[in-house]
């Protein structure tokens, strides 16, 4: 009897136990996050009286009136950036110019005083209704340093920068990031005084308490951009790429002479590598401008759309996220060529990533976590993030075969991670069967959101294999993917 009932009670508790998921490993995603890197790519909108002054950086002197584009058009540009597959645009409603895209109480130097819609006009609201009306996700940046306010230097100006900020935060509907650089102060108009301001970026912010009070508070989806923002971090350069091996944690590092790390102010050596093991969940943003400038300039040139591609290799394929800078030109559009650029690139992405060529596969694991279904090898190939293979607790380094019963011809290997329980696989390989035996066609280390493989040539082969070969923990694996790069 004693026998029975223990056998009962341990057949229990191992059903329990096959149903429980992995443990989570180390730092985790916020819900926000997750939403953020399913965004992948997004446009950052630079569009000022510096525009009209073909600089880039306005000085902060421009009469209002210089701001006066022909043929503003905000659809267009949201369209433009909806056909290069970005999900999102963030808007620079105050440049370091600053000059206030918004008909804001805080500042005279904001676009009311401009002729665009005779006085009437609210560029923030306008971009901000066409990217929903086109399903694409806002958010705002609103530049700290603003060389044309009078008391930028002083206390008073902080108190003025987050009246601005509470006024993006609550006008405009819910925001998916909070965009904030560390450009810190130097020369520029300050009410006429045309001179030159310091500031000491590690305490006159205090972005602790505006994130905290203000951000969190107002827009809890925002994800907070910075050198070392509390979401997102910056990839450490404007080349628009990170690391082949970068990590979605971070622990920040201070400057020099600094005790702790503080946003604007940071140590960005390792950003465009994280670290494995970070503190935080903190995945890299690479900002890079579609032209050379981040400000439209009649001489430059868009980037090609096949750059743009490789980018987006960089970038995404590496778990991280392309924020392509877009200019309009002084119509207040984006230009002809750029938008050519961004619907070749979009293209390129919808049909590479069209159809996985493994998704008619079977797939086996040499381990399913508890012999359970719900981690079944056969969920990264169902095309649902939100499933994923599992296994127990003390397979940290498994095999997993995709058999498509035919040969297939890709260039392009797609792993994903389920996120939310960590980051967690450090090295993998991939095999493809050659008839006889395996042969290695890539080995690789980080993987998180997304890694994205392109080999050096076409591989065909019927069976390709995914190996687990450095992790601490079980593994947790949403997607995999092969694909033919369609160029
Ligand atoms: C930087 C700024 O100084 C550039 O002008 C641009 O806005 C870029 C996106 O961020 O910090
Ligand atoms: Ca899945």
């Amino acid at each position: 009897m004693i026998k029975k009932i223990t056998c009962l009670f341990f057949f229990a508790t191992s059903a329990v136990f096959a149903q429980t998921p992995p443990k989570p490993y180390g730092a985790l995603p916020a819900p926000r996050q997750v939403a953020w890197h399913e965004t992948e790519v997004y446009g950052l909108i630079h569009f000022t009286p510096t525009t009209f002054e073909n600089k880039e950086w306005g000085y902060g002197d421009a009469d209002p009136k210089t701001f006066n584009p022909t043929d503003f058009n905000a659809e267009q540009i949201v369209l433009a950036a909806k056909a290069g597959g970005l999900r999102g645009v963030v808007l620079v409603a105050k440049h370091h110019d600053g000059f206030a895209l918004w008909p804001t109480k805080t500042t005279e130097y904001n676009i009311s005083k401009s002729p665009f819609r005779d006085g009437k006009g609210d560029l923030v609201k306008e971009v901000a209704d066409a990217a929903r009306k086109h399903g694409l996700k806002f958010g705002v940046y609103c530049s700290p340093w603003d060389r044309n306010n009078a008391k930028y230097g002083t206390p008073e100006y902080l108190a003025i920068y987050r009246e601005q900020l509470k006024e993006l935060y609550t006008n405009y509907g819910e925001l998916f990031m909070s965009w904030h650089d560390g450009a810190n102060g130097g020369d520029g108009y300050y009410g006429g005084t045309r001179e030159k301001r310091s500031i000491d970026n590690t305490t006159y912010y205090q972005w602790d308490s505006t994130w905290t009070n203000l951000t969190r508070k107002l827009q809890p989806t925002a994800n907070i951009f910075s050198d070392i923002g509390w979401d997102v971090r910056w990839a450490g350069n404007e080349d628009g790429s990170v690391n082949e091996t970068s990590w979605a944690t971070l622990t920040p590092k201070p400057s020099e002479g600094q005790n702790v790390a503080v946003p604007g102010q940071a140590n960005a050596t390792e950003n465009p590598g994280g670290t494995r093991n970070g503190k935080f969940w903190i995945p890299a943003e690479c900002d890079v401008p579609l032209r050379k400038g981040w400000f439209y300039h009649p001489t430059e040139k868009p980037k090609t759309p096949e750059k743009l591609f490789d980018l987006y290799l960089k970038s995404v394929g590496r778990g991280a996220a392309l924020d392509l800078g877009l200019a309009p030109d002084t119509r207040g559009q984006l230009h002809e060529d750029d938008v050519a650029a961004l619907k070749a690139f979009g293209d390129h992405i919808k049909q590479t990533f069209a159809t996985n060529l493994a998704a008619k596969g079977g797939s086996k694991a040499v381990n399913v976590r508890g012999y359970n279904s719900v981690y079944s090898a056969k969920n990264i190939l169902d095309g649902r993030p939100e499933t994923y293979w599992a296994t127990d607790d003390d397979f940290k380094t498994p095999e997993v075969t995709i058999d498509m019963s035919q040969p297939i011809t890709f260039d392009i290997i797609s792993i994903q991670e389920f996120i939310k329980l960590g980051q967690r696989i450090e090295e993998f390989a991939i095999d493809a069967w050659q008839g006889t035996e395996w042969k290695e066609i890539h080995k690789g280390t980080s993987i998180g959101a997304k890694r994205l493989v392109k080999l050096a040539a076409p591989v065909t082969s019927a069976k390709v294999r995914l190996r687990i070969t450095k992790s601490p923990v079980s593994v947790a694996i949403s997607e995999f993917g092969l694909y033919k790069d369609s160029e």
